[in-house]
């Protein structure tokens, strides 16, 4: 039997990826490899005077291979070309990406050696995959090692318009790197596209017209792959004690009060400033709800070495501040605004005991807070799912309310027409939902993905019959 071997940028081993852990990635992930012949390899988060050693150790079942970074490389690699170049790139935002030659030559500088740590360890039929933004180089690295097996990669933040990717200093070399795996995953239609267009308009490369795109000379597979959530898991999650004591806490405090929920890692993509914004706008238009709803806003800190996130999170104190001196009563704070992490089952309880799920990021690969939030809800008396068009997630929840996050009145609507809707649509709304995360969870995208890089041939569709 082949071994599954996945490379990520961190790890995080499966035995605590239960618990506080932040981060769709190692949600994912964990449980796909709870039940592969897997290895993990990865980042340990430290840094060390020299790299390139490993340790490898079993967790949960799993080989966990791990390996420390260098100052200069989590400058340049991780704070630099990963987190200030290729993040707010992706996310559409050129106006916060800084681009540094050294930044790029860390990313160059990691992956080559990633490559060279990871490649001893690598034996014939393994099925490699590899994780995201910060490994795009890697399979060239690996071919450059002799490495001939199948290797994927699977993008969790979105790939952008071609216009935005041309913003890139050499954009057209890490492209063409891409064409050293068997496999190209996105998380939606869109993003292929986006890709497509660029190979063929910039590459100028071709489109097979089966799944496979051909250009610099080679030919790759290429798909969409929505990531999902371990549904049954947070199912579960739910309903277990912690689950209910958040419950029962949340609902003590809320003293009758409807409640708007927001959770995700303190980051610009998230939208959170427009969300206030809309929130604000929000008890302006409906001032009925003076007294009667309140936001819980969790923001998670992430990143806090890069100097957008310490921006966004000033602008977020103060935003805050702002909203509750307006609108505060001596008895009322409309906003609870929180900067720390929950654990799952308590992250459960509280998606469980609000009115609505407010998700509205400005740009996302795929948002899995959209599909916990939907799986944590009671059935019989379920919450309403806010969720911006420009969610990867939108274009499969389409029964949630779908709104522009720039769009402050928009969303002002929609939390109204959320808070107020009658039983019988919440219900019909959120069997849809629950119906598409349970079908479409995270065992399911693992499968159709390694599936895929299996090398199943790809269906041809027929000649046209003229
Ligand atoms: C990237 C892409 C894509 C958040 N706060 C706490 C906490 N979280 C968990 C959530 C959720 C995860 O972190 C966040 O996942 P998202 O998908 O919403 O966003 P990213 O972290 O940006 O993930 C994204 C994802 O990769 C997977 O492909 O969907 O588009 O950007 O699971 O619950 N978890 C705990 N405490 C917290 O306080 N335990």
């Amino acid at each position: 039997m082949s071994r599954l071997i996945v490379i990520s940028n961190r790890v995080s081993p499966p035995a605590e990826a239960g618990n506080a852990s932040v981060g769709g990635l190692a949600m994912a992930l964990s449980a796909a490899l709870r039940e592969e012949n897997g290895m993990w390899f990865g980042w340990s988060g430290e840094v060390a005077e020299s790299s390139g050693q490993i340790s490898i150790q079993k967790i949960g079942g799993v080989t966990v291979a791990l390996t420390h970074l260098e100052e200069q490389d989590v400058h340049e690699y991780y704070n630099g070309y990963a987190n200030k170049t290729l993040w707010p790139l992706f996310h559409y935002r050129p106006d916060l990406v800084a681009f540094e030659r050294s930044f790029d030559e860390g990313y160059t500088r990691v992956n080559q050696r990633f490559a060279d740590t990871v490649s001893p360890l690598i034996v014939e039929d393994d099925l490699i995959w590899v994780q995201d933004y910060h490994l795009i180089p890697l399979a060239s690295k690996l071919r450059e090692q002799g490495v001939k097996n199948r290797i994927g990669f699977f993008l969790h933040i979105p790939w952008p318009a071609m216009r935005v990717l041309m913003t890139l200093p050499k954009h057209g070399e890490l492209v063409e790197t891409m064409f050293d795996y068997d496999l190209v995953g996105f998380q939606t239609e869109d993003n292929l596209h986006a890709f497509t267009e660029y190979v063929i308009n910039q590459a100028g490369g071709e489109d097979l017209g089966d799944g496979r795109l051909r250009a610099y000379g080679k030919t790759i597979q290429v798909g969409f792959y929505p990531i999902g959530i371990d549904a049954k898991e947070f199912v579960e999650a739910s309903r277990s004690q912690t689950a209910k004591d958040y419950w029962d806490l949340m609902r003590d405090s809320q003293s009758g009060r409807k409640m708007i929920v927001g959770v995700e890692r303190l980051d610009y993509s998230k939208g959170l400033e427009e969300r206030f914004t809309a929130y604000d706008q929000f008890l302006r238009d409906y001032p009925q709800y003076e007294r009667n709803v309140f936001l819980l806003q969790i923001a998670t800190p992430s990143r806090g070495e890069v100097g957008a996130y310490q921006d966004i999170r000033g602008k977020l104190d103060t935003l805050s501040g702002h909203i509750n001196g307006e609108h505060s009563t001596i008895d009322w704070v409309p906003l609870r605004y929180v900067n720390r992490a929950y654990r799952r089952d308590e992250l459960a309880g509280i998606y469980r005991a609000a009115h609505v799920g407010l998700v509205t990021p400005l740009r996302d690969g795929m948002n899995l807070v959209a599909k916990e939030y939907v799986a944590a809800q009671n059935p019989a008396d379920p919450g309403v799912l806010v969720l911006s068009e420009f969610a990867g997630a939108a274009a499969q929840m389409g029964d949630a309310l779908i709104v522009n996050p720039f769009d402050r009145e928009a969303v002002s609507e929609a939390i109204h027409e959320a808070l107020s809707m009658p039983l019988k649509q919440r219900v019909a709304r959120y069997e849809s939902l629950i119906h598409g995360i349970i079908s479409e969870d995270v065992v399911s995208w693992r499968i159709k993905f390694t599936d895929d890089l299996k090398g199943k041939k790809p269906v041809k569709k027929p000649e046209p019959l003229v």
